[in-house]
């Protein structure tokens, strides 16, 4: 495969309601939609950047300049390109994973189309539903937590994650027990907003047998995720410091987690995603899939990682309505507390050309 050209959209969707964490409140999803054209087809990917860098150093305007003037050019050099080679050829272009995953996805997207088989088959999916979970953002007040975890458990989510940072975290957690019992499935996630000096406080979250805490400290404190995993009950899972699978391996080694939440964004790809699920089940690591607040396009292919096995904790993998009155695709429904699985070629779905031109705020071609 060669590829003609690339087109980079810059969206911008409206949220259904402020998505407040312990870095930021968002209120409109800006996202990058990249279209590979070769000429067998096209391919579609999405860059999970934010338009700020407060989740990770990556964002929005960074993840388009990156494509255009580094990452685009050099596949354009690649005369029998196919997805297992885009990160070989990018790599000596430092970081900026989440951008090189849009592209590998897109050329992905386009080979499987091509081949006519999807990518949950291309992954090793053995699921053709999975059962979802939400993240529930930081409220104003404890009633209006309990109102928003009220409605996602009628909706049918089976697992709820609630956002902490300093000053709301062991009450949310009790008032969501209290009022909803011991049986609902619930993690907190802190976005990296604690030190290890909090180990005594973050101990109080030990009787209400959570699933999970993830990412506590800093994505570079490893080694303080193990002495702070070391002093919880509750088991630590890592999200902001798993950028490939070598990191994965490293920090299970080190004892910094025991569980994993896997973004192909934040590593670099799905393949590369694959393989973090391939090493965290060598170690007996439990592993789920996280959410970048996708449209239809990411939420497609994070559906059919969500299907391989060793994923067995519920995903951030939530419903097109819990974040979009309209979505780019068709919308993704829950059912039962799943969400099935695309099986079509490729990521199985495409945008819906006039939704996608809606939220379209600059499209730029790259031709090679
Ligand atoms: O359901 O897509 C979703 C959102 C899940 O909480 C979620 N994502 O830190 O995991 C996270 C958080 C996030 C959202 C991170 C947006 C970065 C950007």
């Amino acid at each position: 495969m060669k590829l003609t050209g690339v087109e980079i959209r810059t969206i911008a969707m409206p949220l259904v309601a402020p998505f407040r964490t312990s870095f930021g409140t968002e209120t409109v999803r800006e996202a990058l939609i990249l279209r590979a054209v070769t000429p067998d087809g096209e391919g579609w990917g999405e860059c999970v950047a934010m338009s700020d860098p407060l989740y990770s150093s990556e964002y929005v305007s960074a993840a388009a300049d990156v494509l255009q003037r580094f990452l685009v050019p050099a596949l354009g050099q690649v005369e029998d390109l196919d997805a297992p080679a885009v990160a070989p050829t990018l790599a000596p272009f430092k970081g900026h994973r989440m951008a090189k995953a849009a592209l590998e996805m897109a050329v992905l997207d386009a080979e499987l189309r091509a081949e006519g088989r999807s990518f949950a088959r291309e992954l090793g999916a053995v699921r053709d539903r999975v059962p979802c979970g939400v993240s529930v953002g930081i409220m104003d007040s404890i009633p209006a937590l309990l109102d928003a975890v009220a409605g996602y458990l009628d909706a049918g989510y089976v697992r709820i994650k609630l956002k902490i940072q300093p000053g709301w975290d062991v009450e949310p957690v009790r008032a969501v027990r209290a009022r909803f019992g011991e049986d609902v499935l619930l993690q907190v996630d802190a976005n990296t907003a604690y030190t290890v000096a909090d180990a005594r406080h973050l101990a109080q979250l030990d009787p209400f047998d959570l699933l999970l805490i993830e990412q506590p400290l800093d994505e570079e404190d490893v080694l303080g995720h193990a002495e702070l995993a070391r002093q919880l009950r509750t088991p630590v899972c890592l999200d902001e410091s798993i950028v490939s699978a070598r990191a994965a391996a490293d920090a299970i080694r080190l004892g910094a987690c025991s569980i994993v939440n896997v973004k192909p964004g934040r590593v670099g790809g799905y393949l590369e995603a694959r393989r973090i699920h391939d090493v965290c089940a060598a170690h007996g690591v439990p592993v789920w899939c996280g959410g970048m607040l996708e449209t239809g396009i990411g939420r497609a292919a994070n559906l059919a990682l969500a299907a391989l096995p060793g994923f067995t904790l519920p995903g951030d993998t939530s419903a097109s309505d819990r974040y979009y009155r309209t979505d780019i695709t068709e919308p993704f429904q829950l059912d039962g507390g799943t969400l099935a699985v695309p099986s079509g070629p490729g990521l199985g779905v495409e945008p819906v050309p006039e939704a996608l031109d809606e939220v379209t705020t600059s499209t730029t071609w790259i031709p090679l």
